[in-house]
């Protein structure tokens, strides 16, 4: 089988990231192929590997499967034994609605701290939505870690971590304060091998958006 990720700049691609972390979770093999974002070519090098314009997309034996959440759920099905989302089906109903909250909300933190896995912005972007947003994020760790005492949301990584990855990234770029709770859910998605790597290869990529 022949899998192969597209995604946009290591550096900024915050909806590239999570699939990312889902296939390196996973365990089975893929070509992932980075496109810059921000360059003169970037459009038509997305276009050429998904009408739908965006990035990140999944290519798989001929099938074409964009958008975050349906990617995510692609590699569930495809490889069950890596349990991406929770086994009790309460708990995967939760994981699946903070996923999609996530997914379609958080306009102000996205808007006003956007992902730099390289930078440190300690203080810049701390409007009071932005802020907002991530005390509502806060809560839903905090609410799902108390119920599985961690390290990840549902204990064990799922999907739900994916989701929120590039938000623990943001709030360290951004040094947004967090509690002891939060800090150490950063942590553990700071330590993940699939994070590591995007990390390192973020920070050989050239600098697309100077001045940022
Ligand atoms: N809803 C999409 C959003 C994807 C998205 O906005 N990707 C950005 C990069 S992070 C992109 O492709 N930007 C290039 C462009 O819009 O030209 C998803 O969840 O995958």
């Amino acid at each position: 089988m022949t899998l192969t990720l597209y995604v946009g700049s290591k550096r900024y691609s915050s909806w590239s990231l999570r699939p990312y972390l889902a296939l390196a979770h996973a365990g089975v093999p893929f070509e992932c192929k980075t496109i810059l974002l921000d360059t003169p070519t970037t459009r038509d090098e997305i276009a050429a590997v998904n009408p739908a314009g965006k990035v990140p997309v999944l290519h798989h034996d001929g099938l074409v499967i964009w958008d975050t959440i349906a990617i995510c759920e692609y590699v569930n099905e495809l490889i069950p034994a890596a349990h991406l989302w929770p086994a009790d089906r309460a708990r995967r109903a939760h994981a699946r609605s903070i996923s999609a909250e996530m997914h379609s909300g958080f306009a102000a933190l996205r808007r006003d701290m956007p992902m730099d896995v390289v930078a440190h912005k300690t203080g810049q972007g701390h409007t009071a939505e932005a802020l907002a947003d991530a005390r509502r994020v806060m809560t839903i760790w905090r609410d799902a870690l108390a119920l599985s005492k961690g390290p990840f949301l549902f204990g064990a990584f799922t999907i739900a971590d994916a989701m929120f990855a590039p938000v623990t990234t943001r709030f360290t770029t951004y040094g947004v304060d967090l509690d002891a709770t939060c800090r150490a859910y950063c942590e553990a998605i700071a330590a993940l091998p699939g994070f590591v790597d995007w990390k390192r290869d973020a920070a050989a990529e050239p600098n697309t958006r100077p001045g940022t």
